[in-house]
């Protein structure tokens, strides 16, 4: 088994709370701010499967406009542009968990290479990144951009093997999404599920190599 040379980190979900906006949600939306932030994400990830599937890729940041205002509509609440704006402003401002900062700069003293593989827009990733200062960390800001299609199409994770510059027996592949990691044990990295709220993986065929309940699990992982 190949050392593990570079760890590549999901974004939304892993890195950062996608859930961070609903207090912003809720200032616009009394009683309703975390019913309208889950909503919003599982129709954003379902509006990226389904442009997958049909050939029609618009950006992370179109699926994240597009699944909001139907969210809205399903739930019957008057959204302005200013607050569809505002909304979406906040997909760039994200809070990483506590735990990812110290943990980031940890792996990187340890001498891992680390990036992030996501479905934002090249735009979204750099900006969420620079706005929670962590640039610094990373090595690689992979964007599903450069192959217009969205998780899980094997061409998403071939493009961390290739900027990486590694084989993928050598990258350890890190996300909170279980179809995520699925489908990039499929691909053939190894992969650790963040598990951070004691759910059950995904029924589709793969296990994880590995699961922890935040990011300092991987300290572990890489040799502790
Ligand atoms: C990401 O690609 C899957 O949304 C998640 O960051």
């Amino acid at each position: 088994m190949a050392p593990i040379r570079a760890i590549v980190f999901d974004l939304y979900g892993t890195l950062y709370d996608v859930h961070s906006v609903a207090a912003r949600c809720e200032s616009y939306f009394p009683g309703q701010g975390a019913e309208l932030s889950r909503r919003w994400r599982q129709k954003q990830l379902e509006y990226t499967w389904l442009r997958s599937l049909m050939g029609q890729y618009r950006d992370f940041e179109q699926a994240t406009l597009e699944a909001l205002v139907y969210s809205c509509k399903q739930l019957g609440l008057a959204l302005s542009d200013e607050q569809r704006a505002a909304l979406c402003e906040e997909y760039l401002r994200l809070a990483p968990f506590p735990e990812v900062p110290a943990t980031l700069k940890t792996l990187n003293e340890k001498g891992l290479r680390l990036a992030i593989l996501s479905n934002g827009s090249v735009n979204s990733i750099a900006t969420v990144v620079r706005n929670s200062g962590l640039q610094a960390q990373f090595a690689e800001l992979i964007s599903v951009d450069a192959v217009q299609i969205f998780k899980p199409d094997m061409r998403v994770y071939g493009l961390a093997e290739q900027r990486m510059k590694l084989d993928r027996s050598e990258i350890l592949f890190v996300s909170s999404n279980a179809w995520d990691a699925t489908g990039a044990s499929y691909y053939g990295y190894r992969t650790c599920w963040i598990n951070r709220s004691g759910q059950n993986f995904e029924e589709l065929g793969r296990t994880p190599d590995f699961v922890a309940e935040d990011l300092r699990g991987l300290v572990g992982v890489c040799g502790g």
